[in-house]
């Protein structure tokens, strides 16, 4: 966008004075920051509001991405990026004197998310914004995001993670569109004249959903879309005919529950604890959203609600929020007296489920006393759903009850969320191709049997605005010098860069540039945490969540092995390496925070033996977040993807490691199969087991790790080390560790993710990484092929797939 420079500094100068009441040169850091925000948003809400006038007026199809997580990261850099201000915002506070990355890091990150799940549906919103397509980003407005890491004495501790402290600049509060959303009391049957029933319900307790807006710019375009975070606040801050009959704590309940219900997002991922709070925060966003929708509709539409699925589509981010099927339900049966099957219809026409995990531990399955004592006419609607499907089921297939159980939406004592999602949608996707055909074949196998024409992948993507442009602008400027910059928008143009893996001088700016990116990761561990690194060692990182799934016990085990190597011959021609972990374990977790303890004393040890002369370095990395993966993945060389085969479900991670030219070391899991088919086998170390051998093994049930502890010696070696007190005073500390890889730890499968298993095709990779450092010519062309072949993983070709095969959605181009 073309913007006047010097009416660009005379209103952020007057901002510094309005909010600050101070001239510019006198202006903190933050305040800096908060005037330049002003200054940008600006520009932003004409874009905002235009795009907001062209769909009310135009009808257009809109997409509510209904997600408990939205990990957004920073918003000033991308915003200012996708308005295409970069040059000149740089310009004008170069300027003013002003340092702009210090403004930058003042801002808090906003948390609000676990992972892979909350940060796809970040990118997947820039993508949306940036194909013109209109959507909605709906969640909650927590108040405090995922906890704040600290290391203390090598053991995570967890703070919390007050976003808001410093005020929301970017979110625009919409009191006019809150709604009351009720939990719990009784639901009545009232007969009508016409023999119907309706359903009230009565003697509940409510809060009001107060919608919070945040701008979603796309990408040199004028389409803003919107993230609407829903808040809670009391309705009745104090009911005063309860405290007059003396009922003090009940004139108090609707506030706490208010307070409490947005408070905190659930920091732990994959894992579900069934609790109260969590299913009430679902319902919460989940009704709040569709009672505005369905609201605006009728303003727009009247109440032809068959044409409701021409209107709005709603994509479920996993199961979390697939109580919308019966709420849905609910709004058009009771509140707008539609007949139960045309409602059905509209509701599957409406709901689309995206699976992200086939983690039994991550099955969302409520207790059916909890749910309907909660939620008591949404369960009614549950269990109708539940007989019609299961008399389907008997209809159609002559269903047993061996399958009615099997595949019943309630059964044992649980309502089945995912089952849930699948019977009310009419689209179920997995998120690499892996993943779906797992879907098909095993986990959701009676569901692909009985609704095959609903499974279909979509393979994750990563918006390549913030994870090249914004996170690595020299490299982003190399690429855009040398093959124009239409990748912004066509990451597939990255395939034009191929032949220049060969071109000498390519090559040398293409890896002074991960150079210079490795000496700034440098300073800021410096900086940070006082740790010295080299910039000349291979940066192999593996940063994610820490699970045992993700296996960083096998990286960590694995530099113990090249350690004791050392220690046996300091000869040793290896090239000097710096490991770098960064992860966050869930509080509740012992087993990954030992994990992370077990990383720490390893550095300690590794880091604080002179003896190696500097060829090993262990960093873990306090507090991973967006904001340090921005800083983190332009420098890496190597990327760990090494899951135990079948377990992760896409990553996408690795997909912006590759972008960025690092080379992969991963299993055939998730989108590393994608990612191999790409690049080439000779771009990338693929080691282990694959999805089918895992899954053979556990059917078989016969695998003992100890013949390999018997068999190989490095592995006899580096286990030893977990009981020895090698690694801690405490011998016994990592027992749990050492215990559950060898026998099994309370009735577990001994080393159930096959660290052992997969250890030593793992060193070998590792030896082939190695080997190929060593000739900088061949490894930089690797490099360069990985970025060039990364086209695939735009979440840009990711949201096309959506749009066309899922929601049917156009674009509309928005005029100024
Ligand atoms: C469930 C119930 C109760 C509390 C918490 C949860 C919960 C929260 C977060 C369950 C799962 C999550 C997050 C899952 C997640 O991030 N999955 C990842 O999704 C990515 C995007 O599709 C994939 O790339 C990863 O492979 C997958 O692990």
């Amino acid at each position: 966008m073309k913007i006047d420079k010097e009416v660009f500094k005379t209103q952020l100068i007057e901002n510094v004075k309005t909010l600050s009441r101070k001239k510019i040169e006198n202006a903190t850091p933050e305040q800096l920051y908060e005037a330049l925000v002003f200054t940008i948003r600006d520009y932003v809400t004409d874009k905002w509001l235009r795009t907001h006038e062209v769909y009310d007026s135009t009808g257009a199809k809109v997409v509510c991405y209904l997600s408990m997580e939205f990990l957004m990261g920073r918003f000033l850099g991308n915003a200012i990026l996708n308005m295409t201000m970069t040059d000149e915002v740089q310009e004008v506070l170069k300027e003013l004197n002003i340092d702009y990355n210090q403004l930058e890091e003042t801002e808090h990150d906003p948390g609000l998310g676990n992972g892979g799940l909350g940060r796809l549906a970040a990118c997947f919103l820039d993508s949306l914004s940036t194909l013109e397509l209109p959507a909605y980003g709906c969640g909650i407005r927590y108040h405090y995001g995922i906890f704040e890491q600290k290391i203390e004495n090598g053991y995570q501790v967890e703070k919390p993670d007050n976003w808001l402290e410093n005020g929301d600049m970017w979110g625009v509060k919409r009191p006019e569109y809150s709604v009351e959303v009720k939990f719990g009391g009784n639901v009545r049957a009232v007969r009508q004249p016409d023999g119907q029933y309706n359903f009230v319900q009565e003697n509940y307790q409510s809060v009001i959903a107060v919608p919070y807006d945040y701008p979603v710019v796309g990408y040199n375009n004028n389409t803003v879309n919107t993230l609407r975070l829903w808040d809670a606040e009391a309705k009745n801050k104090f009911d005063l005919k309860s405290f007059n009959e003396g009922n003090y704590s009940k004139a108090v309940e609707e506030e706490n529950l208010a307070k409490t219900l947005t408070e905190v997002l659930y920091p732990a991922d994959e894992h579900y604890a069934g609790k109260e709070l969590r299913l009430r925060q679902q319902y919460f966003f989940v009704s709040a959203t569709l009672q505005r929708v369905i609201n605006k509709f009728k303003d727009m539409y009247g109440d032809n609600f068959d044409i409701l699925p021409d209107k709005y589509a709603f994509q479920l981010n996993d199961t979390h929020p697939s109580i919308a099927v019966a709420e849905l339900m609910r709004i058009l049966v009771d509140e707008n007296s539609l007949p139960w099957d045309k409602a059905w219809e509209i509701t599957k026409k409406c709901c689309a489920y995206t699976n992200h995990t086939i983690m039994s531990e991550a099955l969302e399955k409520w207790p059916i006393e909890l749910f309907s004592r909660l939620l008591p006419r949404i369960y009614m609607i549950v269990e109708e759903i539940n007989k019609r499907f299961c008399e389907y089921l008997i209809n159609k297939y002559n269903a047993g009850p061996e399958k009615i159980r099997k595949m019943a939406v309630i059964a044992d004592g649980q309502i089945r969320m995912a089952f849930l999602a699948i019977v009310g949608s009419h689209s179920v996707n997995g998120v690499a191709a892996l993943h779906t055909e797992i879907l098909k074949n095993q986990e959701l196998k009676d569901f692909y049997e009985v609704f095959p024409e609903r499974f279909n992948n979509k393979t994750n993507g990563i918006t390549q605005r913030r994870w090249l442009g914004h996170a690595n602008p020299r490299l982003a400027k190399l690429i855009t010098d040398t093959i124009g910059d239409k990748w912004y928008t066509d990451l597939t143009e990255l395939k034009k860069l191929m032949p220049y893996a060969k071109d000498k001088d390519f090559i040398k700016k293409f890896m002074d540039i991960k150079q210079k990116n490795k000496e700034e990761l440098s300073d800021y561990f410096k900086a940070t945490m006082g740790i010295e690194i080299d910039p000349n060692s291979i940066y192999d990182i593996q940063v994610k969540r820490l699970h045992e799934y993700k296996r960083q016990l096998l990286n960590i085990l694995h530099v113990l092995s090249l350690y004791n190597k050392l220690k046996v011959n300091p000869g040793l021609d290896i090239t000097p390496r710096t490991f770098i972990f960064g992860a966050k374990s869930a509080a509740g977790y012992r087993r990954a925070k030992l994990i992370i303890k077990l990383i720490n004393s390893v550095a300690d040890l590794v880091n604080n033996d002179e003896s190696i002369e500097g060829k090993l370095k262990v960093v873990f990395a306090e507090n991973y977040r967006v904001s340090l993966a921005e800083k983190l993945i332009p420098a890496a060389d190597i990327s760990e993807q090494i899951s135990t085969a079948s377990k992760e479900a896409s990553g996408t991670g690795n997909m912006k490691f590759m972008l960025n030219g690092a080379l992969t070391m991963g299993t055939l899991d998730g989108a590393n199969v994608e990612i191999l088919e790409e690049v080439g086998k000779d771009n990338i170390f693929i080691f282990g087991m694959t999805a089918d051998e895992v899954i053979a093994e556990y059917a078989a049930n016969n695998y003992n790790p100890w013949d390999i502890y018997n068999m190989n010696s490095d592995v006899r070696g580096v286990l030893n080390m977990l009981i020895n007190g090698t690694l801690d005073e405490n011998p016994e500390l990592f027992r749990e560790i050492y215990d559950s890889l060898l026998n099994g730890y309370n009735g577990s499968r001994p080393d159930e993710y096959f660290v052992l298993k997969d250890f030593a095709s793992y060193a070998q990779a590792q030896e082939r990484a190695d080997k190929l450092y060593k000739d900088k010519e061949k490894w930089a062309q690797c490099a360069i092929i990985n970025t060039a072949c990364s086209g695939k993983f735009s979440s840009d070709r990711t949201i096309k797939e959506y749009a066309e095969e899922i929601w049917n959605l156009k674009p509309v181009h928005i005029d100024m």
